[in-house]
C-alpha cells in the first residue's frame, strides 16, 4: 500500500503509519526497554530491535513498520562518543576542530551498523506481504547540529558560526556525512528496506540560501546516489520547519515523497505542493493526545484536503510520549473509515 502510493497512486483508504510509533508511549515498548539497558543497546540488539518494530504493527495494523533505531547511529559508527542519558537525551562529545573530523573513520561503520541490518533482515521475514517496510537515516544537516552541538540545541550558535565559515572544514564534515549515510541507506535497502525515510528535523533553523547548502544540496547527492544503484526504491524527505522551502524541496533533491510538518497550512499543500508531489502528513501530534472530537475534525480536514491526490496520512512530527495508546487505535480507525 504504502509503496503504490508513493509510487504515484491514489488509495482510498490511505495508507497510514506514524513517526515514533515504536516508543515511549506503548507500555510494551516500555517493558522491553527495560531490559536492553542503554538506549543503543535497544537499538543493536536485532532481536530486541525487531520486537519493538513489530510492536504497533501487532496492536495497530499499520501500513508500514519503521525500522526502530535512531539518527544518532551515525555519529557513534563513524566513532564520535554518543550517550543517552535518561532525562537529558543525546549527548555527545562535541566536534568543533578539522582535527576532530579527521579522527573520524569508516573503519567500523559496517560492523557498528550490522545489527541495524540484521534486525530488518528479521523484521522482513516476519512482516506481512502487504505492509512495508521503511529504513531511515537523518540528513546530513540534522546529524550535524547533534555532532557539533553535543547534543540537542536551541540556539544552534556553534553549528550555525561553523557552517557560515568557509573556511573552517564544516563542508568536510558534511561530506563525509553525506559517504556515511548513503552506505548506511544502502545497507538497509540491501537487508530489505522497502522505502527510504530522510529526517531533516532542523532543517526550519536555516536560512534560504543555507538551505539550499546544507538540506537540499546533502539530500539530493543522497537520493541521486542511492537511485543511481537501486532505481526502484522510493525516498521520503522530511524538511521540518521549512516553510515556502517546502514548495521546490521534491523537485530539487529528487525526493519522490515530501513528509511535511503541522505548522503547513492544508490549503497550501493542496493548490502548491500536491500537484507535483506525493505528500505526507500532517495531523499536530497534540492533536492525537488530545484525542476525540478535536481528532475527528482534523482527521476529516486533512482527508477533505489531500485526499484527491495520492497522500499518506502520518503526523507532523512524531508521537508524543504521553499519548493514550489508545487514541492512535482511534486515530487509525478514523481514517480507515469510509
Ligand atoms: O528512552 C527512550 O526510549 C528514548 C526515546 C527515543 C526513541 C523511541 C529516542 C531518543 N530515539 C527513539 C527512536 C527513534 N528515533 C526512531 C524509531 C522509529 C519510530 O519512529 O518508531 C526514529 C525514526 C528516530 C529518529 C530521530 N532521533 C530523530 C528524527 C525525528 C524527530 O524526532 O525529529 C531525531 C532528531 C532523533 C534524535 C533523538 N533520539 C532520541 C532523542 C531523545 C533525540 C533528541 C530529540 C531532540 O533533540 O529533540
Amino acid at each position: 500500500m504504502l509503496v503504490r502510493t508513493l509510487k504515484g497512486e491514489n488509495l482510498n483508504p490511505p495508507p497510514i503509519w506514524l513517526m515514533r510509533q515504536a516508543g515511549r508511549y506503548l507500555p510494551e515498548y516500555v517493558r522491553t526497554r527495560g531490559l536492553a539497558g542503554d538506549f543503543l543497546d535497544l537499538c543493536y540488539n536485532p532481536d530486541l530491535a525487531t520486537e519493538v518494530t513489530l510492536q504497533p504493527i501487532n496492536r495497530y495494523g499499520f501500513d508500514a513498520a519503521i525500522i526502530f533505531s535512531d539518527i544518532l547511529v551515525i555519529p557513534d559508527a563513524l566513532g564520535q562518543k554518543v550517550e543517552f542519558s535518561r532525562g537529558v537525551g543525546p549527548v555527545l562529545k562535541p566536534i568543533r576542530t578539522e582535527k576532530q573530523i579527521i579522527e573520524l573513520n569508516y573503519c567500523n561503520l559496517g560492523e557498528t551498523l550490522s545489527p541495524v541490518y540484521e534486525a530488518i533482515a528479521q523484521v522482513r521475514a516476519r512482516l506481512s506481504p502487504d505492509v512495508s517496510l521503511i529504513g531511515f537515516a537523518g540528513a546530513p544537516w540534522t546529524v550535524a547540529t547533534y555532532m557539533v552541538e553535543g547534543g540537542s540545541s536551541k540556539s544552534f550558535n556553534n553549528v550555525k558560526a561553523w557552517a557560515m565559515d568557509d573556511s573552517g572544514g564544516f563542508d568536510e564534515l558534511m561530506k563525509h556525512l553525506i559517504e556515511a549515510i548513503t552506505l548506511h541507506i544502502m545497507g538497509q535497502v540491501e537487508a530489505g528496506a522497502e522505502v527510504i525515510q530522510l529526517f531533516d528535523s532542523w532543517a526550519g533553523v536555516l536560512s534560504p540560501s543555507e538551505f539550499e547548502r546544507w538540506c537540499i544540496k546533502p539530500v539530493r547527492e543522497i537520493t541521486k546516489r542511492i537511485k543511481d544503484k537501486y532505481t526502484d526504491i522510493p525516498i521520503i524527505g522530511f524538511p521540518k520547519g521549512s516553510g515556502l522551502n517546502y514548495k521546490h524541496y521534491p523537485e530539487k533533491t529528487g525526493v519522490d515523497c515530501v513528509s511535511v510538518d503541522y505548522t503547513v497550512p492544508l490549503d497550501w499543500i493542496d493548490k502548491a505542493l500536491q500537484p507535483g508531489t506525493v505528500v505526507q502528513g500532517n495531523l499536530d501530534p497534540h492533536i492525537l493526545r488530545r484525542g476525540g472530537a478535536a481528532m475527528v475534525r482534523a482527521v476529516q480536514e486533512i482527508k477533505d484536503a489531500m485526499g484527491h491526490r495520492p497522500f499518506v496520512f502520518n503526523l507532523g512530527h512524531g508521537i508524543l510520549p504521553d499519548t493514550d495508546p489508545s487514541n492512535v487505535g482511534d486515530l487509525v480507525e478514523l481514517v480507515r473509515a469510509a
